[in-house]
């Protein structure tokens, strides 16, 4: 039996698959929970297969030789699934219940809300393995999962558009502001968390 991912049409199948299993577990953790505590701690979930070209330019930065082996073996983010909370106390939530659940396999965790990156990019990553039944074979396929909140994710996708802009080498003063920026949206996040904990108490 074969135990392995041969060639891109396999590959985009087996990846998609796995995002479709993670999505799935997302949402029904997401009606349950909107079930038990009167709302939805999730407010979108978006995900995509990692392009080609993206996976070439990976494995090439970190200096391994473009096969299909080497993308499934070093790239762990073929496919990507970001999940848009409400509050910052959701992220951990729904972190906590998914990585509990006995088929999934926690491959790494960085918590870069505890720890933010230098830009000021504040996130929750996680990879896991989820298993995908095929007619012949189950494999365990790498999902990278990033968990923010709207605000975050704000940030995250304007930074990125106006990084993209310099490649990767914004001028000092605009860093600097993107950045406070980040800490703006902190703060926001923080307000909005603690109005919810008063009107919860309120209920
Ligand atoms: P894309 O196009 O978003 O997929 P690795 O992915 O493991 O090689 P690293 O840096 O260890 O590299 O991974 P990390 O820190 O977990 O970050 C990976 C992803 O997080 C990035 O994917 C971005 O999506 C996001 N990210 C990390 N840092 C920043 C940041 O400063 N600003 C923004 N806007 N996003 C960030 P890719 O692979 O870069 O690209």
């Amino acid at each position: 039996m074969r135990d392995d991912v041969d060639n891109w049409a396999e590959v985009q199948l087996v990846y998609s698959s796995a995002l479709k299993e993670i999505g799935t577990k997302l949402e029904i953790l997401n009606d349950e929970f909107g079930h038990v505590h009167q709302y939805n701690p999730i407010e979108h979930i978006k995900s995509r297969i990692k392009s080609p070209e993206s996976i070439v330019k990976k494995l090439k930065k970190n200096g391994y030789e473009s096969t299909i082996p080497n993308m499934v073996k070093y790239v762990n983010d073929i496919a990507g699934i970001r999940v848009i909370c409400s509050f910052t106390s959701d992220i951990y939530r729904i972190a906590e219940m998914l990585i509990s659940q006995n088929d999934i396999k926690v491959v790494s965790v960085k918590d870069y809300i505890l720890n933010p990156k230098a830009s000021g990019y504040k996130s929750y990553h996680l990879i896991v393995t989820v298993p995908v039944f095929l007619s012949d074979r189950i494999l365990d396929v790498k999902v990278e999962i990033q968990i923010r909140t709207v605000a975050m994710d704000f940030w995250a996708s304007l930074e990125h558009k106006i990084h993209y802009k310099f490649e990767g080498n914004a001028p000092e003063h605009i860093r600097r502001e993107l950045v406070e920026c980040a800490m703006m949206v902190s703060d926001l996040d923080a307000k909005m968390l603690s109005l919810n904990e008063e009107i919860q108490a309120l209920k």
